[in-house]
């Protein structure tokens, strides 16, 4: 075991987006920090993360960075929805522009973090033993990292090759001449399906629930396109800021019942063939009125029917069980064209229940596919998944596992009541996943920083969430997500694509300009909500920054 006795003002744990801005942001107002980071390179989700036809779903000009200049500048996105490994060569060069790699400590798993009281500071253990001390822990972990591993009668006695998406194989696999099994079909099934179709012998999807799919419609950016974005960036940048999404859709600013039916149609057809998740957003109450939302969801089966020759498949692959938008709705090219292919096969486990996984295939009560390589698209252990892998407590004994075994509790998705000088980037009560995640981290990060500096300034050592205004605020969260049909679905926002997980809406939908406006109350209202505490004796005696109390 070694221990790294430098007390470092700040951990940040995960050189993801929020991570690498996290260090760059709080290194400039002077704090000392270092980033600990799993993985051997930096990315998060995006260095982990590489099956085949992998994007991300925002925007490329607004999935990046707003804070730099030079970043905004330099960097040439060439499509409207990049590949993963456009994504991460962005990072890459974010990292290395920034001067970021210094203070990253790569390969290194953080397994638990105590927060000591009396010293009043945190003591990070590696798997492997290495210790690491800071006044001040920035969860930076992401809330798309741990897989969902589903327990799948006969699933351990598979003897081809298994994969999960979540951790494939640096090595491209070769799936020429192969039979490929892919199980579910989210966001990730729906982007990989038809390039696994294309390279395959033959391909069997495993659909449990269908997903809404919406065409990418996905197109190289043009020279004056990136011009417009460059000359107009801090203004549209700053629009997106006060959207609900915190992103630059075409928000309908109208109920659907305002809107004459031939206008409806014609406006949802325009939204259509603009691409993207457009068909979403033409009525301001799709999350809130069941008529709209059938009438949008109703559009959507239409073009499946459209798409699908065999109208026995094309009925398999319409969702009707949950309303559009309460699973977060997949964006992908030609996944429905797909089904037309003579070498692609779809279980539907509605109609065709599974029985088991066998060594070489597939079993239902209706029949046997041969499978030589199964790939589980099956998700993620969402939004808790990475906080809950560390064993994060106090010496006074409270414990985040204990803490969190009804579901997440925070107040604003920051801090944790319980947990002193502990924040958390797009936590769970956060607008987080139902926002640009990018757009949410920078936000989250400079709030942080801003805290940091308020706290040195006067010589506060310890901050931590009111336990009354966590429960308000929660309470809020809940009351946000009750007032939609968000909990219609049985979704990872809720926890319910995980067994045994409490289930809860995590995600604060109440809009990102709501929250951001709400975080800015707080906090000029000298971090309302929290509990700042004046320094101990013994504190002060190690304490860098007590001399600036007052
Ligand atoms: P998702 O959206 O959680 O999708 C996982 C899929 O796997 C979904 O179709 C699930 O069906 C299916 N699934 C999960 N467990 C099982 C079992 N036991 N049997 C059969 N099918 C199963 O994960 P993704 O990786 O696609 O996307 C996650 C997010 O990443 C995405 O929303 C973007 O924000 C980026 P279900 O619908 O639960 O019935």
């Amino acid at each position: 075991m070694s221990s790294n006795n430098n007390l470092l003002d700040v951990i940040i744990v995960g050189a993801g987006f929020a991570g690498l801005y996290g260090l760059y942001k709080l290194r400039e107002a002077g704090f000392k920090v270092q980033v600990i980071e799993a993985g051997d390179d930096v990315g998060g989700t995006w260095y982990w993360n590489r099956y085949p036809g992998l994007r991300c779903d925002v925007d490329s000009l607004e999935y990046s960075y707003a804070f730099s200049d030079e970043l905004q500048q330099e960097w040439r996105w060439s499509e409207r929805y990049a590949l993963q490994s456009e994504i991460h060569d962005y990072i890459k060069f974010a990292a290395d522009r920034l001067d970021l790699r210094r203070d990253i400590r790569f390969g290194t798993r953080i397994a638990s973090a105590t927060f000591d009281s009396a010293a009043g500071q945190w003591a990070l253990v590696a798997e492997g033993g290495e210790t690491f001390a800071a006044r001040y822990v920035v969860m930076a972990t992401g809330p798309l990292s741990v897989p969902n591993k589903p327990h799948i009668p006969g699933l351990d006695s598979f003897a081809g090759q298994l994969v999960h998406s979540v951790q494939w194989p640096a090595e491209p696999l070769d799936l020429s001449g192969k039979n490929v099994a892919v199980i579910g079909t989210g966001s990730t099934g729906v982007q990989m399906i038809p390039l696994l179709a294309q390279e395959a012998a033959h391909l069997t999807v495993v659909q449990r629930t269908p997903a809404y799919t919406v065409p990418a419609r996905n197109q190289e950016w043009n020279d004056a396109r990136i011009a417009y974005w460059r000359d107009n960036f801090r203004e549209l940048r700053q629009t997106a800021r006060e959207t609900r999404a915190g992103v630059l859709h075409e928000y309908g600013m109208y109920p659907a019942a305002t809107v004459r039916p031939e206008d409806r149609e014609a406006d949802l057809e325009r939204r259509w063939v603009k691409g993207g998740p457009n068909v979403l957003y033409g009525f301001s109450d799709l999350l809130r009125n069941e008529e709209t939302n059938e009438l949008v969801a109703e559009f959507l089966r239409g073009k499946i029917a459209a798409a699908v020759k065999d109208p026995a498949i094309a009925a398999k692959l319409m969702p009707y069980e949950y309303p559009v938008g309460t699973k977060r709705v997949c964006v992908g090219t030609d996944y429905y064209e797909t089904y037309n292919r003579d070498n692609v096969s779809l279980i539907d486990l509605r109609s065709e229940p599974l029985k088991q996984i066998e060594p070489d295939g597939i079993r239902t009560e209706q029949g046997f596919y041969p499978v030589d390589v199964l790939i589980l698209a099956t998700g993620y252990d969402a939004m808790t998944g990475a906080l809950l892998a560390i064993d994060i407590r106090t010496t006074g004994g409270t414990s985040l596992r204990s803490a969190w075994a009804d579901g997440p509790q925070s107040y604003l998705g920051l801090g944790i009541a319980g947990l002193p000088n502990m924040f958390v980037v797009t936590g769970p009560g956060s607008p987080s996943v139902f926002s640009n995640m990018v757009l949410s981290a920078e936000h989250d990060v400079e709030w942080i920083s801003d805290c940091l500096e308020y706290l040195r300034e006067r010589g506060f050592p310890t901050i931590e969430a009111d336990r009354a205004a966590q429960e308000a605020w929660m309470d809020h969260v809940d009351a946000a997500a009750r007032g939609t049909l968000l909990n219609r679905a049985a979704s990872w926002y809720r926890g319910a694509n995980v067994e045994g997980k409490p289930q809860k809406f995590m995600p604060y939908v109440g809009g990102v300009n709501t929250y951001q406006a709400k975080c800015r109350a707080v906090a000029a209202a000298g971090y309302e909500g929290f509990v700042i505490g004046a320094a101990t004796a013994g504190q002060r005696t190690g304490g860098e920054h007590q001399a600036a109390a007052g």
